[in-house]
């Protein structure tokens, strides 16, 4: 499928290709088994520039959109699920500072991330607060020109590796969705802590921890917006992150078919490569298909963006969606293509089962996402 790239989105996808090849796929394996953090390959996604592709010129990124993000992520995602689950998680973060900081909030911080010295996150999640996002518990008090943290933030990835946080408090409980606030935490900062290290069932390499809030002293210029406005800085963010996860979806189907494809001409049974029998082959021209639609909605997802759509709600939760369900079904039937060798450790598409599941998870669930994509169609059919 042509999708008419320019020569700067080549050249992008391009290198992150050449690293996804000669530097993730080699170590992907010991990294998923080991549970390390791939602080190697980190560099050499620094040394690319390839943090700041989203990030504008000004603050030190290449300056192009969520379109190239999610062209580097699906290339990399073809490797590893787990190293582009930091890399995008990074992203993650830091769009509340792009959407929503000051002036002299993104000069503080952009720069870094852009450079890859500095990873960040973004801290929401709560053990009684995951699809009910308003359900928040962590407080924010007012005092005097600080906040004191105070709570407990669960599944944070990048946890513990980022130095920039962007963490969702309550600055008002009384006030529901509309009391809550995003204020950006420094790692080192006092009171602020990391609690135990999640072990997972797949993106196994990147970080998942806890963020511990004892009476953690935040200056009130770290606030992003105003006061009250942190739902909406969450909404925002993941607005704009999803087609980060489809794209990540996209690649991790599209890395695992590759190997179907090359395993079904190699592989003979009944004297003759099982690519030969139309069950396999069926099964292929399948997942080929469904990645193909997938990853013409994300790239339409993410050009709407880019080109300054306002509402894309709905549509960044319908890439997520369908992404992610694609990826889950085609690394499924990729394993089964590969029979009882997918199934073993020593070939690499049972870890791409592993690492799909949590498309559907993260981000929002997909049940989360069917609820956002009706609220849109209901909303535009108007009030009868
Ligand atoms: N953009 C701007 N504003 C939005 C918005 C969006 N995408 N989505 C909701 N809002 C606004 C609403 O308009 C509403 O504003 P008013 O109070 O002025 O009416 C406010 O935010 C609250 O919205 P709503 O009543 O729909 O909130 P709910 O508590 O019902 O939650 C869902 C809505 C379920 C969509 C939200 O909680 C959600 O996205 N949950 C999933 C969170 C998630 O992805 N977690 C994963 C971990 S984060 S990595």
């Amino acid at each position: 499928m042509n999708y008419f790239l320019t020569e700067e989105q080549v050249m992008i996808r391009d290198l992150a290709r050449q690293i996804a090849d000669e530097v993730i796929r080699p170590t992907a394996a010991k990294l998923d088994e080991e549970e390390k953090f791939p602080y190697e390959i980190m560099k050499t996604l620094a040394n690319a520039d390839l943090f700041g592709v989203y990030i504008p010129e000004e603050y030190g990124g290449l300056g192009f959109g969520c379109f190239e993000l999610c062209l580097a992520v699906e290339e990399l995602s073809k490797a590893c699920g787990g190293v582009t689950t930091t890399y995008a998680a990074s992203a993650l973060g830091t769009f509340p500072i792009l959407l929503f900081g000051n002036e002299a909030q993104k000069q503080k911080y952009l720069p870094d991330v852009a450079r890859g010295t500095k990873l960040a996150a973004f801290g929401l999640t709560e053990a009684d607060a995951g699809s009910d996002a308003s359900g928040i518990q962590t407080t924010a008090v007012s005092d005097g020109d600080y906040y004191i943290l105070n709570g407990t933030k669960q599944w944070i990835t990048n946890g513990g590796e980022a130095e920039i946080y962007v963490i969702i408090a309550m600055t008002d409980k009384n006030k529901g969705s509309r009391g809550a606030s995003a204020i950006i935490v420094e790692k080192g900062t006092p009171g602020f802590t990391f609690g135990k290290k999640e072990k997972k069932m797949g993106i196994r390499c990147s970080a998942t921890t806890e963020l511990i809030f004892q009476d953690c002293r935040v200056p009130k210029e770290n606030l992003l917006a105003r006061e009250g406005f942190g739902f909406i800085v969450t909404m925002k963010t993941l607005d704009r992150a999803r087609p980060g996860v489809a794209a990540q979806s996209v690649g991790i189907a599209q890395g695992s078919l590759d190997l179907a494809v090359k395993y079904a001409k190699e592989r003979v049974q009944f004297g003759k490569p099982i690519s030969s029998f139309q069950g396999i082959q069926f099964m292929l021209a399948d997942c080929a298909t469904q990645i193909e639609a997938a990853r013409a909605l994300t790239y339409s997802v993410a050009r709407m963006i880019d080109a300054g759509e306002k509402d894309i709600s709905k549509e960044s939760a319908m890439s997520k969606l369908f992404a992610s369900d694609v990826a889950m079904k085609v690394t499924t039937d990729v394993v089964q293509i590969f029979g009882g060798y997918g199934y073993m450790r020593e070939y690499p598409v049972e870890k791409m089962m592993r690492d799909a599941k949590i498309t559907q998870i993260y981000e929002g669930t997909n049940q989360i996402q069917r609820h956002v994509i009706a609220l849109g169609l209901i909303k535009e059919s108007g009030s009868n």
